[in-house]
């Protein structure tokens, strides 16, 4: 890894925002708002299993998961660190069902957030690592009046910045403002988030599948065979392929996006739509997987042109070394089969 400049996140935003002169430097100060509501979040990650918050609140989400205290701290947090800067005219979260507004006493801003506060959050009691998933936008209703679903719902190719804070050894701030994209690491020491991985690229191919295996009787007929090809020995095309699999979303993503990898979570027959969502979580890691070099879709589509419906809409997601997400995708062409024959099969 190259030598990185001593530089600061918020100086390194600043220094985007410098390359745009049409910039106002709000988006700079959104950002900074929001790594400050990480570094609150990793200390109570980090010490997550001294403060007794763990366990569940009794509480459950929009989608009827259990939700755990964490998820709310970081939910809540999250909102107050960035209701009040003026930069926003609407969020949304995985942990509401319905947009966010901003509350009237605040000035109203132009930009749009959607953020998955805590994912991987079932990880938490086993000291797994988790993370915050973000996804800006510009609004795109008239300025003068609160934002709406209309400025949620947009395409991901829309998006003017995401990034992701993974919790995990070390706590790391990875965003892109459409200039590369870039990784920050907490010194807990003097609580700054300091560039530690600069202009990050993807690996074109790699030798790391990233799935849950379990749900394999569930699959489309092309991605086991697919997932039979990389377990086969041939030296040439480097397999057999190594399989890493977190369970948590952005670990097993910011792995791929350093060491190469394709990470997958498919639809099958019991989740026609997969499981991930949308508009928080898969979005937001295309948009930074792409300005790394790699590649995101669906199976067939690309992930960030798909139109979205609703807020917590699902979709499959097959995302990271280019060549890899373009093989898988290959693979369920060829074995395409029609979705009612797939969807009743029972093998
Ligand atoms: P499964 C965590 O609960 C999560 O939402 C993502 O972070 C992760 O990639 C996925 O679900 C894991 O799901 O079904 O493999 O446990």
């Amino acid at each position: 890894m190259p030598k990185v400049r001593f530089m600061t996140l918020a100086r390194h935003i600043i220094e985007g925002e410098k390359k745009h002169p049409e910039a106002t430097g709000e988006l700079s100060k959104l950002l900074s708002d929001l790594s400050l509501a990480a570094k609150a979040i990793s200390l109570e990650v980090n010490k997550a299993g001294l403060a007794d918050i763990l366990g569940f609140t009794g509480n459950s989400n929009v989608h009827g998961e259990q939700v755990k205290k964490l998820d709310m701290f970081a939910h809540d947090l999250i909102f107050r660190a960035m209701d009040h800067g003026g930069h926003l005219c609407v969020m949304a979260s995985e942990e509401e069902e319905d947009i966010i507004h901003i509350p009237s006493q605040h000035k109203l801003g132009k930009y749009v957030l959607l953020f998955d506060p805590l994912d991987g959050s079932s990880n938490i009691d086993a000291n797994i690592s988790i993370g915050t998933i973000f996804s800006i936008y510009r609004r795109i209703t008239p300025e003068d009046k609160p934002g709406t679903l209309e400025d949620c719902l947009q395409q991901g190719i829309n998006q003017v910045a995401a990034g992701y804070i993974v919790y995990g050894s070390s706590t790391i701030f990875v965003y892109s403002a459409g200039e590369g994209v870039h990784g920050f690491t907490l010194d807990p020491s003097f609580g700054e988030f300091l560039l530690s991985h600069e202009y990050i690229k993807i690996p074109k191919k790699s030798k790391i599948y990233s799935i849950n295996e379990g749900n394999y009787l569930y699959w489309h007929p092309g991605l086991k065979k697919y997932i039979k090809y990389l377990q086969e020995e041939d030296a040439k095309t480097d397999r057999p392929y190594s399989s890493r699999y977190v369970g948590s979303m952005v670990a097993d993503i910011h792995r791929s996006l350093l060491y190469g990898g394709i990470f997958m979570y498919p639809s099958d027959y019991r989740h026609p739509q997969g499981k991930l969502r949308l508009m928080y979580e898969c979005n937001p890691m295309s948009f930074i997987i792409e300005a790394a070099g790699g590649m995101a879709t669906n199976g067939k589509q690309r992930i960030l042109e798909i139109q979205p419906k609703s807020l917590h809409e699902k979709t499959p997601i097959f995302i990271g070394s280019e060549e890899d997400v373009k093989m898988v995708g290959e693979f369920m062409a060829k074995e395409e089969v029609n979705s009612e024959i797939y969807l009743s099969s029972k093998s």
